[in-house]
């Protein structure tokens, strides 16, 4: 028994129109109790205009849209509500609808009805949140894709293989007196396990570079103090947004910025000058700087190409070495070394830069309309396959028996399945679908 429930699905603010969803067992039950029209015996999708009515009191004149399921997002019966986009009335509507028998829906309820009638599995959920919240069109095409159904798509071929080799060892265990099925020993278990493996650390790369495409960025813009960091933020932002001037130690705090560079989010974090200080609040500030170094995923270490190198400098250039960073040579206006990536952020000139930094996220066209598992959940699930493939490859070389080494095959396989979201994971799916709005 599924209750009706109902929601605004539009935002609470004036508009020309608003949407009151309601979905459930009862939900014609429930409308025709409010309204001027009676739905109890609609048997297809049908639009209807009609008054929506509280005891004697008229609301609204609406239009309804009648979903009759399985033909519905929910895969249930479904009323959408049409009103004047009012506040006021959408809420006057939501109440008398709740008078008559619905429940107020909770965050995400409806795409979980649809997840529990399999009409969407749990990563094309995902992907309704993620195209909402997609910030560039790039990163709404991709989840767009996800939504259709084409991430699945990538991962159903692993899941069959998996269950393909699952149920040959079970019956190579079962029915060792059988002749004519195939044999499940160690060389095949071997040659499937790299198969499989290969074909997960694709879907880990793509699944990687799409998260870039969704998320962004963390680049950390570092060096001694004067070499032109705020500058360069400035630059990448086209907007003056951090103070510069010619006095060393100007940036005492991290300033933030985001620009969107070719469709990929650059969370961008200007730093303070990192060198010996005794004043205490610049001190302060450069342990923000190392900090900030620490958390990004792109370092870019700034360097005044217009003089020799300091010890401040080398000092920078060794603590960052373990981040790999991407080395800049600015103020190439006054002196181009054009053996090194120059760049003039007072010019705006850092086209070099950025494309390095394209190089250095490795992301190239096809990347943008490329289906992918893009989320932390789905990758790390990957990587947990892989890990228990990893497993199983090593006990059959270690020539384990056959029964031992499917245990870390059906383990990779309970992660397959629990992207999907088929592996009973329902508190993981509750807590996924608490994280969309209401209506949704
Ligand atoms: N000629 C030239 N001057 C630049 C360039 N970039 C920055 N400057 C100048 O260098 C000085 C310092 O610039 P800032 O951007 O404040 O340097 P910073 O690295 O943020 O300095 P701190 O905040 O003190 O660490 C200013 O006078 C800038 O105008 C450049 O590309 N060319
Ligand atoms: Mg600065």
């Amino acid at each position: 028994m599924f209750e009706t429930i109902v929601a605004l699905a539009t935002a609470p603010i004036k508009a020309a129109l608003s949407i009151i969803r309601l979905s459930g067992d009862d939900v014609l039950d429930v409308v025709s109790k409010c309204c001027s029209k009676d739905l109890r015996n609609i048997k297809e999708r049908t639009i209807l205009y009609a008054s929506i009515v509280n005891k004697d009191e008229k609301i609204d004149d609406v239009v309804l849209l009648v979903y009759k399921g399985p033909k519905s997002f929910t895969g249930e019966d479904s009323v959408e509500i049409i009103c004047h986009g009012s506040p006021l009335i959408s809420k006057q509507i939501v109440e008398t609808c709740i008078a008559n028998g619905a429940r107020m829906a909770t965050n995400g309820e409806f795409s979980s009805r649809a997840f529990m009638h399999n009409k969407i599995d749990l990563v094309q959920a995902e992907a309704i949140n993620d195209v909402i919240n997609a910030t560039t069109k790039e990163a709404k095409n991709l989840n767009l894709l996800s939504l259709d159904g084409k991430t699945s798509d990538l991962i159903r071929p692993v899941k069959t293989k998996l269950a393909d080799i699952l149920s040959l060892i079970e019956v190579n265990i079962d029915y060792p007196e059988y002749e004519d099925i195939e044999v499940a020993n160690k060389d095949m278990i071997i040659k499937v396990s790299d198969e499989l493996i290969n074909q997960i650390d694709t879907l880990i790369d793509d699944g990687e570079k799409a998260q870039i495409i969704n998320e962004g960025v963390k680049v950390a813009i570092v060096g001694k103090p004067n070499v032109g960091k705020s500058s360069l933020l400035n630059a990448f932002l086209g907007e003056d947004r951090a103070i510069v001037t010619d006095i060393a130690g100007t940036t005492r705090d991290v300033i933030e910025g985001h620009a969107n560079i070719d469709g990929i989010v650059l969370h961008l974090f200007d730093t303070a000058g990192i060198h010996e200080s005794n004043d205490k609040i610049e001190s302060i500030g450069i342990e923000r700087s190392k900090k900030t170094i620490k958390d990004a995923d792109v370092v870019i270490v700034v360097l005044d190409g217009s003089k020799e190198l300091e010890v401040e400098d080398k000092n920078i250039l060794e603590y960052t070495k373990e981040f790999n960073p991407i080395v800049v040579y600015n103020k190439a206006d006054i002196n181009l070394n054009k053996d090194k990536l120059s760049i003039s952020a007072l010019n705006g000139d850092i086209k070099p830069l950025i494309n390095k930094i394209k190089e250095v996220i490795g992301l190239d066209e096809k990347s943008f309309s490329k289906p992918a598992l893009n989320n932390t959940r789905q990758i790390g699930l990957l990587k947990k396959a892989k890990e228990s493939l990893i497993t199983a490859k090593k006990d059959a070389e270690n020539n384990l028996t056959i029964d031992l080494v499917s245990t870390s095959i059906f383990e990779a396989y309970q992660s397959i399945l629990e992207i999907l979201g088929e592996a009973n994971q329902i508190d993981l799916s509750k807590e996924i679908f608490a994280r969309f709005c209401v209506g949704k």
